[in-house]
């Protein structure tokens, strides 16, 4: 049975489940909501659903209820590798079940078949100049990509509205199978003379992108399949999820919408800190020429919180452990590159900034998140987040190209589960105050 065939299959059922809860249970309270929660962000309003991905404050995510170090363990792998390949990720997140090593490569195929980037897209981010930021150049030439849409065309030809969900996971397929060509090709662009290189057949969709950028190292391809599963979804409620979801909710296709989820992605509080985090930590080796002495980073950490700013990687909305995602990349460094300068300033770093965190009493959660470590990988393998003229962004590109998956396998399931548009109430300042003068 095909991709589409298991979700043609589940539909029923989950249909079901979600207008019993509505038709029966519509006036259960799920979450209530304090001024605190009104003015501060909506933290911890329960208000979203997915059953794609769940976040646990003490263990981190689950993607369709595995951890990452099952999913590392479970999904199928090309023969040698140790890391499984995407297409068996995304499988799991369509469909919700740990593909056969035919079904994964089911998807590798489609996206083999849909790779292929229109010349237009290239020539949309080289009219721009060099130094634009690459998550700008990323998000123009999803937008780019629009006309393309099968959703925006057959929603024009009146499809009804219990089939959206079919032309979204085809816009879905299209989309993914081109966003590491197009990824490479804007790094290709910023800093290797622009070259445009094809992916090889031979190859998986993240290995591939590592032979684009001029990193043909198989060690690279295994921590490209690595950094694009642990970052394909961390569920509804960040910035790039919950944006992406919002943009759809008003029915505009999967272009439209995943480009603002980018948006949202590049913004410094949440996927641009990847970039910030390696920032930061080529700062400290600058400064300390070299490693620092615990002593010297701490003062470092603790200017840099008295500056008014953040330390980046660290600390998290939901989270209060360290992230499974920063462990996973610890173990990878751990294996391949223990003595690489910047991964073990990374690892002081957790040695000592969680202490500076806690002793400063206002992060809930003063441990290592995903960006803490991801760039100090990259940089191994040469790979670059910025050319050092403040056009740097690159790192978060790369995060874009694994929350696409994320993002569409859930656009797929809000269309398919007929997810209305989104409009929650504001009220104004005045209202608030007479509430709770009353
Ligand atoms: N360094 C310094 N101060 C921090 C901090 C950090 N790493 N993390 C939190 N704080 C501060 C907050 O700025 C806030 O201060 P104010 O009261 O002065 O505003 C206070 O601690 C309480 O914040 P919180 O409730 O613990 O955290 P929030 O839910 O408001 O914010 C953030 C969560 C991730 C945005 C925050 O921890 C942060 O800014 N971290 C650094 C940036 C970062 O690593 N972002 C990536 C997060 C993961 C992600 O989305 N990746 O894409």
């Amino acid at each position: 049975m095909n991709l589409k065939q298991q979700i043609v299959q589940q539909l029923p059922e989950w249909r079901a489940r979600h207008q019993r809860l509505v038709k029966e249970f519509g006036g259960f309270k799920v979450s209530e909501v304090s001024i605190a929660q009104v003015l501060g962000g909506v933290r911890d309003v329960k208000a979203l659903v997915t059953d794609i991905s769940y976040v646990d404050p003490n263990e981190g995510i689950r993607l369709r209820g595995y951890k990452i170090q099952e999913l590392l363990e479970l999904l199928p792998k090309r023969k040698g590798d140790t890391i499984p390949f995407s297409g068996g990720i995304y499988y799991l997140l369509l469909v919700g079940r740990i593909p056969t090593y035919e079904e994964a490569m089911e998807v590798e195929n489609e996206w083999k078949q849909r790779q292929e980037v229109p010349q237009s897209v290239y020539d949309v981010i080289q009219a721009m100049p060099t130094t634009t930021n690459p998550m700008t150049l990323f998000s123009m030439a999803i937008l780019a990509l629009q006309g393309s849409s099968q959703f925006a065309k057959k929603y024009d030809e009146g499809m009804k509205k219990e089939n959206y969900w079919d032309p979204m996971l085809e816009d879905s397929l299209d989309l993914t199978a081109k966003a590491p060509v197009i990824a490479a090709f804007i790094y290709n662009y910023k800093f290797r003379q622009g070259e445009i290189v094809k992916p090889r057949d031979e190859l998986d969709w993240a290995a591939n992108f590592g032979y684009m950028i001029g990193v043909e190292d198989k060690n690279y391809y295994e921590l490209s399949r690595l950094y694009f599963l642990i970052h394909s979804d961390h569920e509804s409620g960040n910035v790039s999820a919950h944006a992406t979801h919002l943009v759809a909710s008003a029915l505009s296709d999967i272009y439209y919408s995943t480009s603002g989820g980018m948006n949202g992605l590049a913004g410094p509080l949440h996927g641009r800190a990847n970039q910030e985090a390696m920032a930061w930590l080529l700062d400290v080796y600058e400064k300390f020429q070299g490693v620092p002495t615990r002593e010297q980073l701490t003062e470092f950490a603790w200017n840099t919180l008295q500056s008014g700013k953040v330390i980046p990687g660290y600390g998290h909305a939901v989270l209060r452990k360290t992230d499974p995602r920063f462990i996973v990349q610890l173990e990878f460094g751990d294996k391949y590159f223990p003595e690489d300068d910047l991964f073990r300033l990374a690892k002081l770093v957790y040695e000592v900034v969680p202490q500076v965190l806690l002793q400063q009493g206002k992060a809930k959660d003063p441990w290592p998140n995903v960006d803490a470590i991801s760039g100090t990988l990259q940089h191994h393998y040469g790979v670059l987040d910025s050319n050092g003229k403040g056009s740097g962004g690159f790192y978060t590109v790369l995060f874009g190209i694994s929350r696409l998956l994320g993002v569409t396998a859930n656009t797929v399931w809000a269309r398919a589960l007929g997810a209305p548009i989104e409009r929650p109430k504001s009220v104004t300042t005045k209202m608030l105050e007479e509430m709770v003068e009353q």
